[in-house]
């Protein structure tokens, strides 16, 4: 309704805040959307369970189970997704074709990625991001990859690393933007173990092994860490102070998953503590309840300070914003939709904030002020403005859910 945009104009005017500047500048901030909510986790290359400490529960009928049927499913959720979006790809959506049974994750080539490069310029993305998969394979000894203690199970596993990071190359290349790769490994200890150290430096080897060439113009490498896994409770290699350090060592990327932290840290207070020190940091925007449980990504108040920081500090480009969840408990569509608006939901919010002005009283120690105004914003129409955003860019209103519905029954509920 042209109206309520009205309004709310007016009323962040109020504010000194420029709504039609906000739609302009969301629409370009890139969302990098995982592939992996629409199958489960599973992929294409031959596991049939999800493996390395992480799960989906729920058994919602309409998984996709085959790469067209993936890709028929993304491309009608992205449809209802605004703005600017990348694909975030596995390693393990290869499509290997006469190459089935053929090669293994060590010797995958840009070839098996060929369909999803040429399906995401079909579908006017911005690029795709690529994550080498070290779980989900029989090559896991005793869950272990790059930390592995087995001298030729790491190998396996370095030389994976290796082609992921040529692979990334020639799919930025394709999109005359970089791929950032991001490396996450299980490898952890269910009980107390008897080395920490071991481990890790065999971690820190295998990464100096995949890092040792790569393409720098198109290939943004980042490690993930995180605290703990289901099964893997008291002990995780790649920790948080682990990857921090190598990481800033290195020059490469940290990534920080909001679900991989104890639950009072705050990925909102991480992202400008590491703005001081690096160029670039991504983020697998997630929602944690309890545990790393990969919730679909609502919006609430965490959210929402995460979008302030990396708007507020004018980090729309350093901030690589990725999405990370799965749940199998509903339709999945519909998981992949609500998580991506919101997280530019949440952009929004922050863009609509008189940051400006809430930063100098902050500076001016007016905390009683810098309170009134920030409470005040909270209720201000971000709805008026979000609707137009939407109706500028062609994007079904609050009514998408309708739209899922019919996909649901004509396509998602033939699958059996
Ligand atoms: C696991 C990590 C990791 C995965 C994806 C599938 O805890 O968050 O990023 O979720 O790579
Ligand atoms: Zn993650």
């Amino acid at each position: 309704m042209k109206e309520y945009f009205e309004i709310a104009k007016k009323l962040y005017a109020a504010y000194g805040v420029d709504a039609e500047q906000a739609i302009e500048r969301l629409a370009e901030i890139p969302v990098s959307i995982h592939c992996w909510q629409g199958d489960d986790v599973i992929g294409f290359d031959g596991s049939d369970s999800l493996s390395g400490g992480i799960q989906t529960t729920g058994n919602y009928p309409g998984r996709a189970r085959t790469p067209e049927e993936l890709m028929a499913d993304i491309r009608f959720a992205f449809g209802l997704i605004p703005g600017k979006k990348r694909l975030n790809l596995h390693a393990s959506y290869a499509i290997l074709g006469a190459d089935r049974g053929k090669v293994d994750r060590d010797g995958y080539t840009y070839r098996h990625f060929e369909p999803w490069v040429k399906f995401a310029k079909e579908i006017g993305l911005d690029g795709i991001d690529f994550n080498p998969t070290f779980f989900g394979h029989p090559k896991m000894k005793d869950g272990l990859s790059l930390s592995s203690p087995d001298e030729p199970t790491r190998r396996f596993w370095v030389e994976h690393g290796k082609r992921c990071m040529e692979i990334a190359a020639e799919l930025g290349k394709a999109f005359n933007k970089p791929c950032l790769v991001n490396i996450w490994i299980p490898d952890g200890y269910k009980d107390v173990p008897a080395d920490r150290l071991g481990p890790r430096l065999r971690l820190k080897k295998s990464l100096d092994e995949i890092l040792e060439h790569y393409d720098r113009e198109w290939v943004i490498p980042a490690v993930e860490s995180k605290v703990f896994g289901i099964g893997l409770e008291s002990y995780t290699v790649g920790s948080n102070e682990f990857y921090q350090n190598y990481a800033a060592k290195k020059n490469i990327c940290c990534l920080l998953d909001n679900g991989h932290y104890h639950p009072l840290e705050y990925v909102s207070d991480k992202i400008p503590a590491l703005l001081a020190f690096y160029d670039k940091v991504a983020l697998h925007v997630t929602r944690g309840v309890r545990w790393d449980s990969d919730h679909v990504v609502l919006l609430e108040d965490e959210l929402k300070e995460i979008a302030k920081e990396i708007v507020r500090n004018d980090a729309t480009e350093k901030v690589l914003i990725g999405l990370d969840y799965f749940d199998a408990s509903i339709n999945r569509i519909a998981a992949w939709v609500t998580g991506a608006r919101n997280m530019q939901k949440a952009l929004l919010y922050a863009l609509l904030l008189p940051n400006a002005r809430m930063k100098e009283l902050q500076d001016n120690a007016d905390f009683t002020a810098l309170m009134n105004l920030g409470e005040e914003v909270k209720t201000l129409p971000l709805g008026g403005v979000w609707d137009e955003y939407l109706a500028r860019t062609h994007t079904a209103g609050s009514d998408w859910y309708n739209e899922v519905r019919k996909y649901e029954e004509n396509v998602l509920s033939k699958r059996n």
